[in-house]
């Protein structure tokens, strides 16, 4: 069987074993798509079945997660977590609490996180979890005692060698301290790193807070130079506005660049005057409201629940909000309008349509597994900071973000050269990497 022949029968094998999962199969097939000159070059890898063992999820676990509200009403959630591969380290991923999760979202993100976490070129596998708790309105009460039922169950598969989660979407610092407190209590052990994400003050690590939003910036500065290019002074959009959004736009703003547009799931705002940070960090974390108040400070500003952010002109535009966010009409918008760079910092927010139009206009595009690696990145460097009891500064992690960011890049336009003979085709290059990198491990520990 030829590469693409048995690239293609592997997908259509994923495809029928993981039905109404439309998320998984399109994370799966986008790095399908760049395997066949990896498999021209390694027939080894068809021998050896490490397509059909990838695709298929090392453990799932699916479990019922009851709360009581505060009304004192019974309230039943479904927990996930899919321990995806351990050929580099233990699982390593966050978790997301939202309404909209489930199995088949949860695989997509758990199957993008074993390149991503290749990538970094730590030593850490890839997973995922979450549940389909919606945090929105809920008291600080009824978080609690949500994360310590969820980790109730959760704990048994944890541990500082096997599996480690993190945040994602609805789970920042808050989450974590509740749900590392019943795991401490439960297992009477303080073991620092089987949690990332944790505030600094007790084993958390500098600058992971940032890490996903700064190393997305970073990113995009080393596109853009390859042209010869920056940020500053230039307009950039920014779609979401939680964690990864708001340090994005704190880096931006540190290069000089201009960040006139941020949004929400309600609707965008624009700020011409460019985003004020303190405010909106102020709205999003500390008063837990919506954007459109933040037009209420600042009467220049505008919101608009009508439409996309990705309507406003840019030089600069950077998804980090959620999957397929960004469509076919907004790349068409967006180019229309000039965009020079799209860096994803949220988990595949563009549609394989909206690629394939930034591909055509040639506007320097970054995947999500390569742009946003930073936050794991230093995960794994709080990790490291946890198993030698140890502090390093804010400026020190930074400089280590910063230099990981630098060589994800390299690494990609390196392999996409190799494989493709384009250095601007960063899906190739970060797909054939992170890929290569596990293949060759999984290869060494044998058919497990
Ligand atoms: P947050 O919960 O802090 O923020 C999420 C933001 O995205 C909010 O502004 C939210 O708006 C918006 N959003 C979420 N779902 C939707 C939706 N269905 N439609 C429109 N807007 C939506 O999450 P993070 O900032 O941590 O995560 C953002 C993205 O970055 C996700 O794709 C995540 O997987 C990815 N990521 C996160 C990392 C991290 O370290 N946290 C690391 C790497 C990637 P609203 O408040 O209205 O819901
Ligand atoms: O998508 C991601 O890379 C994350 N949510 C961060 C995972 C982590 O373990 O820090």
């Amino acid at each position: 069987m030829n590469a693409n022949a048995h690239i293609e029968a592997v997908f259509d094998e994923t495809r029928r074993r993981n039905p109404a999962e439309p998320e998984f199969h399109q994370a799966v097939a986008e790095v399908l798509e760049s395997l066949g000159p990896v498999f021209e070059r390694h027939p080894e890898y068809a021998a050896t079945g490490i397509l059909e063992r990838l695709c298929e999820p090392e453990r799932q676990l699916i479990f019922r997660v009851p709360w009581v509200d505060d009304s004192g009403a019974v309230r039943v959630n479904r927990g996930f977590r899919v321990e995806f591969n351990s050929a580099l380290g233990p699982y390593k991923g966050g978790l997301r609490f939202h309404p909209s999760v489930n199995l088949g979202i949860v695989k997509f993100l758990g199957f993008e996180q074993i390149f991503k976490n290749a990538l970094t070129g730590m030593a850490i596998g890839g997973g995922k979890g979450g549940a389909d708790f919606d945090p929105k309105g809920r008291s600080d009460g009824e978080i609690m005692r949500f994360c310590q039922s969820f980790m109730t169950e959760l704990h048994r598969y944890l541990g500082e060698h096997t599996d480690v989660p993190a945040g994602d979407i609805g789970v920042g610092g808050r989450e974590i301290g509740y749900l590392f407190g019943q795991y401490k209590r439960i297992t009477n052990r303080y073991e620092s790193g089987v949690l990332t994400g944790k505030p600094v003050g007790w084993g958390g690590s500098h600058v992971r807070t940032e890490a996903t939003g700064y190393g997305a910036v970073f990113f995009a500065h080393e596109m853009l130079a390859t042209r010869g290019l920056g940020f500053d002074g230039r307009r950039v959009v920014v779609s979401g506005s939680g964690n990864v959004a708001v340090y994005a736009v704190e880096k931006v703003h540190a290069l000089g660049g201009r960040v006139v547009a941020c949004s929400d799931s309600s609707g965008y705002l624009v700020d011409e005057a460019g985003i004020d940070l303190e405010l909106l960090k102020e709205i999003k974390e500390v008063r837990r409201e919506r954007i459109a108040a933040y037009t209420e400070a600042r009467p220049g500003a505008s919101f608009s629940a009508r439409g996309t952010v990705y309507d406003v002109p840019c030089d600069i535009a950077l998804p980090c909000a959620t999957q397929n966010e960004l469509a076919r009409e907004d790349a068409v918008a967006l180019v229309k309008n000039g965009v020079r760079a799209v860096a994803e910092g949220a988990n595949m927010p563009c549609t394989p349509a909206a690629v394939q139009i930034f591909r055509d206009a040639g506007v320097l595009f970054g995947p999500g597994k390569a742009a946003n690696a930073g936050g794991v990145a230093t995960s794994a460097l709080e990790m490291q900071q946890n198993a030698a009891r140890d502090t390093w500064t804010f400026a020190q992690t930074e400089a280590r973000l910063a230099s990981i960011m630098r060589e994800v890049h390299t690494q990609c336009r390196e392999t996409a050269t190799t494989y493709g003979g384009n250095g601007d085709d960063y899906v190739l290059g970060a797909n054939a990497s992170g890929f290569l990198r596990v293949a060759e491990a999984m290869t060494a520990q044998g058919v497990i």
